[in-house]
């Protein structure tokens, strides 16, 4: 069924399709934020789709039996494991002639910013054909609130109580080294932005990557009906800018090409004042921060500049 109708076109909300194929009565939190992003993804992509899913709150929201959500198929795979396992499922396909499926690793921050990587980068490398989506609630949130190399500065986990001293790791720049024709970023609050990223990353043949800010409420310390303020505060101070790097050319995407004017971005502060998790943040802490956000957009700016 062709249920969209062009790849690259432009989205709008009547235009989606009506069917559901992440199915209700799951065992989501409320209020999650990855969950949001697992529906828009089907949605974008639709039901020739398989996912390939190591151990994070997707797998836990998937797969137990009779309850299963995902009306496509699934591969459960060991948390490390997602890259390598899409690369064994990209080739079954190739060797059976099957072309009209996407092949999704789907995996949090902890199983690629940090131990799904080398996988990764191998599969990157090869420019296996998959799509890679990091959904990133920047921690290890299925098994309590870990610390991840995605978790920002400043944040409490349960393996940082007092705030972790390291900054986010740039994984979607890491991701650009390698050289792959297409990375994004996207936020579960833009739903129309991260729908059209994942339906352009569908047209092309190669490995894709695209990392979506996930808020997560009772990771973040937030109530359940702020998710969507949460991601859009995240994109409206710029500590989560929206970008696309094509074929190595740097684009910031709306609403963040609008905020490449530092005054035009909100101060952090309005979004870590409203999260638990950065409450024991000083005020040299959030200086840091801001400091952390202006010299990264620098970055954007020349990045999109050399272009
Ligand atoms: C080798 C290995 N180490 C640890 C675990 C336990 N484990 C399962 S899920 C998980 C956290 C996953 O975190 P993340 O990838 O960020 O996804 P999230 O849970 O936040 O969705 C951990 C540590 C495991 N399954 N395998």
């Amino acid at each position: 069924m062709d249920w969209f109708k062009e790849v690259n076109g432009v989205v709008t909300l009547k235009e989606l399709s009506r069917e559901e194929y992440f199915l209700p009565g799951n065992a989501t939190c409320a209020g999650c934020g990855a969950s949001i992003g697992i529906r828009l993804a089907f949605k974008a992509l639709g039901p020739r789709t398989v996912f390939v899913v190591p151990a994070c709150c997707t797998s836990v929201i998937q797969s137990p039996f009779p309850y299963t959500a995902f009306a496509a198929p699934c591969l459960n795979i060991a948390f490390e494991a997602a890259a390598a396992a899409a690369s064994g499922v990209v080739a079954a396909y190739e060797q059976r002639g099957v072309k009209d499926v996407t092949v999704l690793a789907w995996a949090g921050d902890g199983g690629t910013a940090d131990i799904g990587i080398q996988a990764l980068s191998g599969a990157a490398e090869r420019g296996t054909n998959f799509i890679y989506v990091m959904y990133d609630n920047e921690s290890y949130m299925n098994t309590g609130i870990q610390r991840s190399g995605s978790t920002p500065y400043g944040a409490w986990t349960t393996t940082t109580p007092t705030g972790k001293r390291e900054h986010k790791k740039d994984v979607p720049l890491i991701m650009a080294a390698h050289g792959i024709p297409y990375i994004a970023t996207a936020c579960i609050s833009y739903p129309l932005d991260l729908i059209s990223k994942l339906r352009k990353a569908k047209g092309i043949e190669a490995t894709r990557y695209i990392q979506i800010l996930a808020p997560c409420s009772p990771g973040w310390r937030f109530p359940t009906e702020k998710t969507i303020e949460m991601g859009r505060l995240a994109v409206q101070t710029g500590m989560w800018a929206l970008f696309e790097i094509e074929h190595g050319k740097f684009k910031l995407t709306n609403p963040s090409a609008t905020l490449i004017d530092k005054t035009k971005r909100k101060p952090v502060k309005e979004y870590l004042r409203v999260q638990g998790r950065f409450d024991n943040l000083t005020n040299e802490g959030i200086v840091e921060i801001q400091k952390w956000i202006d010299e990264r957009w620098e970055n954007y700016k020349k990045l999109q500049l050399d272009v």
